[in-house]
């Protein structure tokens, strides 16, 4: 890892469109932010909507990264990648459906509380969503001193797919 850099981990998710290439360029354009290097990605998942039912499926996947930008500019960034792929959060309902919604999950080993960025993500072992393809690259590394393996064991899997690669 660069000197002075954090590793952190992102989650992706989307339900609107073309979802995979969607999420593809939302992957590119972080992984092209300076001071962004990407890690790892994880597989694409096809999951149940969570929160709200009544919606279509989501396709979900979660990255690693190496950074030098601060946690609230990270956030900053991700949200401004969010607005170029079409998101308009005035026009959304809670946990309803979007184009792209781009989460961070943790932050090297950081806590954080502050108005709109939550970290490590508080309701990161609620979602298998989340900790399916975060298990993937996460393997042992363990988010919030929790293993991942252990978490999952806690959650409802049904109904997630891992997907093939895009050819
Ligand atoms: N995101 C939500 C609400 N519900 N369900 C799934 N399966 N995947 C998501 O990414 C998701 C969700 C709001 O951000
Ligand atoms: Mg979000
Ligand atoms: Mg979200």
């Amino acid at each position: 890892m660069t000197t002075g850099a954090a590793r952190a981990y992102l989650a992706f998710g989307g339900n609107v469109g073309d979802s995979r290439s969607m999420l593809d360029r939302a992957v590119a354009a972080l992984a092209q932010t300076p001071g962004v290097t990407l890690v790892a990605r994880s597989s694409d998942y096809r999951t149940p909507p969570w929160g709200v039912t009544d919606q279509a499926p989501f396709i979900n996947l979660c990255v690693a990264i190496d950074t030098t930008l601060a946690p609230l500019a990270l956030l900053a960034r991700v949200q401004e990648i969010e607005r170029a792929l079409g998101r308009d959060r005035a026009n959304e309902r809670r946990w309803g459906p979007r184009t792209v919604d781009i989460d961070i999950i943790a932050y090297g080993d950081l806590t954080l509380d502050e108005p709109g960025l939550i970290l490590p993500h508080p309701r990161l072992f609620e979602r298998a969503f989340v900790l399916m393809p975060l298990a993937e690259i996460a393997g042992n590394h363990g988010i919030a001193g929790r293993d991942l393996q252990e978490a999952l064991r806690g959650v409802d899997t049904a109904g997630i797919e891992r997907l093939p690669p895009r050819s």
